[in-house]
């Protein structure tokens, strides 16, 4: 080859557009490049337990989506323990709402060695149920269950992300004697530990503020006639009928109510404080008061909103704070190295970060440090924030502004916080536990 050729082969060559084959030369296989080892995995089993059927499954989906995503950000941020990458699988269980289906599952999912529980949704569940994940050594964190004998037994590893009855009954009770300012209310209940336990904490409120209680009936959770007691209440005539039952039993208890011509204000817990109540009552929900024990949900932080809604659609309840329940399990894993439950279990107690819905840290009983209550009113089919209750302070819902851009003059205020003390501030009964 000529010098002036050889330099020509050459430029091409590296320029990769002439082989050595063309030129008339064998060409030697370059060596695959050795692939890189695979990172090492473990694999991380949680569960998430709540009714899927019966009773309340709109709610347990909504709990079980809010521990997914968690677990999907978990497993695109490629989180590291013990020197390996986590594989988060969810182990998505049906209790049914219903104590002895729980308590099965939740023996199920301790046998298949579970990392950690999130749920359950009722506290009537999750009350059995914990006897048996404590006793496993297994972490359980309900996004949900408020009835205080969740934490109130001396259980170690029973944690929740949501406020408690003996929080959220006062503050009902408060808002019925002097923002509805009612004489007579009648109490109802569903004979389950959070239905039986709120209106417990209602009447006892209304009692040392000297409402009178002018009539008390019980319910189960699956009734759907309530015609009878609804019957003997307007003979009573009260204010305010008070009922502590979860939404598929509260819709049509309202409805039927003003069928018969009852005109008292209804109130509910959190467990009927859906906009479910809308669509099971329609135009006869207007004007319910209910309440939340926690933040609403158009406070959880603009990540959670997206890409919850993203993926799942409509935040129904608690799905904000399944995702936080399940966001304390992975940050006490990172704390610890570890997703074993005896290394990382004992962190959750010192876990403290920002959440879906605030700051999330745990008292040494495991129930949430510092939790808000919110009064809703349902206006035009939907449940409306109305006012936050923290610390004792009653304070007008505002709905947190977006940031202001980085541009914006100096002198532009911040964002007001959702729990912001506002000029009407005002005390209310001291949450006591
Ligand atoms: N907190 C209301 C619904 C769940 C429960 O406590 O039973």
């Amino acid at each position: 080859m000529k010098s002036s050729t050889k330099v020509l082969v050459t430029a091409l060559m590296s320029a990769g557009l002439v082989t050595l084959a063309a030129c008339g030369k064998k060409e030697v296989p370059k060596a695959a490049a050795p692939a890189a080892p695979a990172e090492p995995t473990v694999t991380v089993k949680i569960a998430s337990i709540a009714p899927l059927t019966k009773k309340t499954p709109h709610l347990g989906k909504d709990n079980e989506n809010g521990v997914r995503l968690a677990l999907d950000e978990a497993n695109a941020a490629k989180m590291k323990l013990d020197g390996k990458v986590a594989n988060f699988v969810i182990m998505g269980e049906d209790d049914e709402g219903d104590p002895k289906v729980g308590t099965t599952v939740a023996q199920k999912v301790v046998d298949a060695k579970v990392a950690a529980v999130i749920g359950h949704l009722n506290s009537g569940v999750t009350i059995p149920s914990s006897e048996i994940t404590s006793k496993a050594g297994i972490p359980l964190i309900s996004g949900s269950a408020t009835n205080p004998a969740v934490t109130e037994r001396g259980l170690k590893g029973v944690f929740r992300t949501v406020g408690r009855d003996d929080q959220q009954g006062p503050a009902l009770a408060t808002y019925i004697a002097s923002e509805l300012k009612a004489k007579k209310v009648a109490l109802i209940d569903d004979k389950t530990a959070y239905g039986e336990g709120l209106r417990t904490e209602v009447e006892k409120k209304l009692k040392a503020d000297k409402v009178a209680v002018v009539d008390k009936h019980t319910t189960t959770d699956t009734d759907t006639d309530f015609k009878a007691i609804l019957t003997k209440i307007k003979a009573k005539n009260p204010d305010v009928i008070f009922h502590g039952g979860m939404d598929q039993t509260g819709g049509p208890m309202i409805k039927q109510a003003r069928e018969l011509g009852i005109k008292a204000v209804f109130v509910f817990g959190d467990g009927a404080c859906t906009d479910e109540m809308g669509k099971l009552a329609g135009a006869a929900a207007e004007g319910l008061v209910c309440s939340q024990a926690g933040l609403p949900r158009e406070a959880a932080s603009q990540e959670f909103i997206k890409s919850f809604t993203a993926k799942y659609g409509e935040i129904k309840q608690y799905s904000p704070y399944t995702y936080d329940a399940t966001r304390a399990v992975l940050e006490a894993m990172k704390k610890a190295g570890s997703a074993d439950p005896a290394k990382f279990g004992p962190e959750i107690y010192n876990v403290s970060f920002t959440g879906a819905t605030g700051k999330v840290e745990f008292d040494a009983k495991g129930d949430r440090k510092d939790a808000e209550i919110t009064i809703f009113k349902l206006k035009d089919g939907k449940v409306v924030p109305e006012a936050v209750i923290k610390g004792g302070v009653s304070t007008k819902f505002n709905l947190p502004q977006p940031a202001q851009p980085a541009a914006a003059p100096a002198a532009a205020p911040a964002a007001a916080p959702a729990a912001a003390p506002a000029k009407d501030a005002k005390p209310a009964e001291a949450p006591k536990k």
